[in-house]
C-alpha cells in the first residue's frame, strides 16, 4: 500500500471550470493551506504541454506541504511529471495496467460503486479506492449514486483506504460517520468556494470529527 489512510481525510480533487481568472496553482495552494490532506489534478481537454507544467508545479507545491499528488487518468502524465500517482476510473486504464506502466511505488487510486470492483481493483494492486457519488453532484455528469450502505459494504470488503466522493459538503459528512470512509473527496465545496482556505479547513475540521481510523 503507497498511501495511509489518513491521507484521505479530506482529498481535494481540482477543476479548472472555477478558475475565474486564478492560477490552479494558487487555488491549489490556499486548499494546502486549509489542510488538505491529498490532491488529484483532474484535466478533462487540456493541452498536454501546459497539462505537463502544470502537473510539475503543483507536484513540487504539494511535496512542500508533504502532501501525496496524483493525476487522473493519465499514466504518461503522471510519469513524466514526477507525480506520485494516478487516479483512474472503471473506464480508463486497467488498474493491472496502471501498476506495470508506474511500478511498485506509485500510488494508484480506482474509482468503484460496488464491492465486486472494489475487490477486484484491491486484487489488481490499487492502493486506494474512490466511491460515490453518495450525493447529488454537478461536477460530474456520467455518474449515478451510491448508497450509504453500499460504501459501507465496500470498506468492510477491502483492506485498502477508502474516500467517499460526489456531492460533499461539511454538512454531509457527518451522515458517512460508521461507514468506514476514511476521508472525503471533494471538488466544487473546496475550489467553488470564495474562501478556498476557509471551506478546506472547515471540511477537515468536520471530517476529524466523523471520519477516520480512531
Ligand atoms: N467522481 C464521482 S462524483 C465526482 C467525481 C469526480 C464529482 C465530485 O465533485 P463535487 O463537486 O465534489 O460534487
Ligand atoms: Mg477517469
Amino acid at each position: 500500500m503507497n498511501c495511509r489512510p489518513e491521507d484521505m481525510l479530506v482529498y481535494a480533487v481540482t477543476d479548472r471550470a472555477w478558475l475565474k481568472g486564478e492560477s490552479l496553482k494558487d487555488q491549489v495552494e490556499k486548499a494546502l493551506k486549509g489542510g488538505v490532506t491529498f490532491v488529484q489534478l483532474r484535466e478533462k481537454n487540456l493541452d498536454r504541454r501546459l497539462f505537463l507544467e502544470e502537473a510539475a508545479t503543483i507536484k513540487e507545491l504539494c511535496d512542500s506541504f508533504h502532501v501525496p499528488f496524483v493525476i487522473n487518468d493519465d499514466v504518461e502524465i503522471a510519469l513524466a511529471s514526477g507525480a506520485d500517482g494516478v487516479h483512474v476510473g472503471q473506464k480508463d486504464m486497467d488498474v493491472k495496467e496502471a501498476r506495470r506502466r508506474l511500478g511498485p511505488g506509485k500510488i494508484i487510486g480506482v474509482s468503484c460503486k460496488t464491492v465486486e470492483q472494489a475487490k477486484a481493483a484491491e486484487a489488481g494492486g490499487a492502493d486506494y479506492l474512490g466511491v460515490g457519488a453518495m450525493y447529488p453532484t454537478d461536477t460530474k455528469s456520467d455518474t449515478s449514486q451510491v448508497t450509504v450502505e453500499t460504501l459501507k459494504a465496500i470498506c468492510r470488503a477491502v483492506d485498502i483506504p477508502v474516500v467517499a466522493i460526489g456531492g460533499i459538503r461539511a454538512d454531509r459528512i457527518q451522515p458517512l460517520k460508521g461507514t468506514g470512509a476514511d476521508g472525503v473527496a471533494v471538488v466544487s465545496a473546496i475550489f467553488g468556494q470564495p474562501d478556498i482556505e476557509a471551506a478546506a479547513r472547515r471540511l477537515k475540521e468536520t471530517a476529524e470529527m466523523y471520519l477516520g481510523r480512531h
